[in-house]
């Protein structure tokens, strides 16, 4: 298909062109479709999903509720798609997903099995050309990165890494076929929320489970259970309220905290605080105060609160030592939300490897070596995160103006406004990347808010006879600068976390994602946009 430009006189393949079909990328595809514009998906996996295609692990659940972790664009969805669990297990989020893109003919967008290699910006014809690994090379008035922010696998270069004989895993690259770890003695490097969440599962099937701890996590119980039949119907009665709550919100769900300072109520009162967000589950915990992430004094109240629970669930006191974090105030990494995690710990065919005592030394061909011990593995899982916000973008050759590649654009850290546009990359959308809220905030929503607000750009180019939008270098500088200050008013730098890319060796060390609150992004995105798309040019 041809379609003409605004002008009527070049010509592209397609007008839009989304890269992913995960949760952002098919709300783009059909909302844009809604717009009458033609547009186009890749996907490098063999159907939709994103995240929840690949990180099938065992024990894999969404941290956000699943009543709130769900499109609120349609109505009728909305009412008919009814959750079974608080906590959504990945294998239902993707039975979900399956559902939406039935539901509105998503896949019919995709070329699936198709992965993007390159991204080129043609100055002269005002388009994108698109490579792929299947070798063919479409082009289109827009580009939009859907590409997702924990999508870029992290295998981390340990000596001998690839010599491992037996079977070998990566959290974020699940296979499809079931794996059995019945019998079989298996380790686990990595206790980030990928590790937490799977540990407890294999270590009620494995013969043996080895887990490699570097750095202890904060984790809290998901107090999960089953959704009742009246839990449900009192949902969908209120959901436009709830919906509207987690709009105004700071992470886009409608939880709020408690309106006082941690350190404005006495002990008996904290302790309550604590008590119910504890039962809450998950999570949430970093937000029972609004100081907790910002005052170091505040945030003691809920590690000493939260290292007394694990020692009351660990029996091994030496054991519950190794597994109480020292080096990073709470909330600062994404606290994880578990099932069973340190209860895992009290049973006799589970081990802990303190790495900051005896690191790896080496994977061999039977095992781990560590500076203590030779440990012998049947089964060897990684579950050493992502290059995260930035991994997916920078796996593709992506060029802007003057064969400027993002990659040199961003090696100082990421550089946008507003989290979705990149001077010099005239056209290109990322959702959900970094400078936007991005991780800190419900997901889904967040991919509703980018992707509207792309199509009333786009919508506005049209209406004025418009070719192109760009961000203008004096607003990236601005918007750059108000996501450092904005991060530098909490905790968060002080922590080694992948928001800040500490975790990818030579990644600069920026905090990524925009934690000014999502309501308060929303306001400003909206605002740029009723001011003519104040810090763009627009040709
Ligand atoms: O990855 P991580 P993840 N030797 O980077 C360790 C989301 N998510 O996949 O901290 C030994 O958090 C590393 O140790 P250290 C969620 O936002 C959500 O678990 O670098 N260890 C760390 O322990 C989450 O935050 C859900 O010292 C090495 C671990 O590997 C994000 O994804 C579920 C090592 C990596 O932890 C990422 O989580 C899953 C090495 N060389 C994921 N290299 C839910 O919704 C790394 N490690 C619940």
């Amino acid at each position: 298909m041809t379609i003409s430009d605004t002008q009527g006189a070049r010509t592209t393949d397609h007008d839009v062109i989304v890269i992913g079909a995960g949760i952002s990328g098919l709300y783009a595809v059909h909302k844009l479709r809604g717009e009458g514009l033609d547009v186009h998906g890749f996907e490098s996996a063999a159907d939709v999903g994103g995240t929840w295609y690949h990180n099938r692990y065992p024990g894999a659940r969404c941290d956000v509720e699943s009543i709130d972790y769900s499109y609120s664009f349609d109505e009728d969805l909305q009412q008919e798609w009814t959750w079974t669990e608080r906590f959504a297990t990945q294998a239902e989020i993707l039975a979900y997903l399956r559902h939406v893109a039935d539901r509105f003919d998503l896949r019919s967008a995709f070329d699936f099995l198709t992965r993007v290699t390159a991204a080129t910006y043609d100055e002269e014809l005002a388009q994108w050309s698109v490579s792929t690994d299947t070798g063919s090379t479409v082009t289109a008035r827009f580009l939009i990165m859907a590409t997702g922010v924990l999508s870029a696998t992290n295998k981390p270069d340990i000596p001998g890494r690839d010599l491992f004989a037996g079977e070998t895993y990566h959290t974020g690259e699940w296979p499809h076929h079931d794996v059995d770890f019945a019998g079989k003695r298996v380790g686990v490097i990595g206790t980030g929320s990928s590790g937490i969440q799977s540990i407890p599962v294999i270590a009620e099937s494995a013969e043996h489970l080895v887990v490699f701890q570097r750095s202890p996590n904060y984790s809290i119980p998901a107090g999960n259970r089953p959704l009742s039949e009246e839990t449900i119907a009192e949902v969908k009665a209120n959901y436009a309220e709830r919906r509207r709550l987690s709009r105004m919100s700071g992470g886009g769900t409608p939880n709020a905290p408690y309106p006082k300072g941690a350190l404005e109520v006495d002990e008996a009162e904290r302790t309550r605080v604590y008590d119910e967000w504890w039962q809450r589950g998950g999570y949430l915990f970093a937000k029972a105060f609004p100081d907790q992430t910002t005052n170091l004094a505040a945030n003691d109240t809920a590690r000493e609160y939260v290292e007394a629970r694990i020692r009351e669930i660990v029996r091994d006191p030496a054991v519950a030592d190794i597994l109480i974090p020292t080096d990073h105030p709470i909330g600062t990494k994404r606290i994880v939300t578990d099932s069973g995690y340190f209860e895992t710990f009290n049973r006799s065919n589970v081990t802990l490897v303190n790495l900051r005592e005896t690191p790896i030394e080496e994977i061999t061909r039977t095992g781990v070596r560590t500076s203590g011990e030779n440990i012998e593995l049947d089964m060897l899982i990684f579950a050493t995160g992502f290059d995260a916000m930035t991994g997916s973008l920078s796996r593709i050759d992506i060029r802007g103006r003057g064969e400027r590649t993002l990659t040199e654009e961003w090696a100082a850290g990421p550089r946008t406004y507003l989290g979705l546009a990149v001077h010099g990359f005239p056209n290109m959308f990322i959702l959900t990347g970094p400078g936007s809220p991005s991780v800190l905030a419900n997901m889904v929503l967040g991919a509703e808010q980018h992707v509207d607000w792309v199509a009333d750009a786009i919508r506005h180019l049209d209406e004025h006879n418009s070719a192109t939008i760009e961000a203008e270098n004096d607003a990236v500088d601005s918007w750059v600068a108000e996501c450092s200050a904005k991060a530098a008013g909490t905790l968060f730098p002080s922590a080694n976390s992948w928001y800040m890319g500490a975790n990818i060796e030579g990644k600069p060390r920026v905090f990524m994602p925009y934690i000014g609150g999502f309501g308060n992004y929303a306001n400003v995105c909206a605002e740029v946009a009723e001011a003519g798309y104040k810090g763009f040019e627009i040709t």
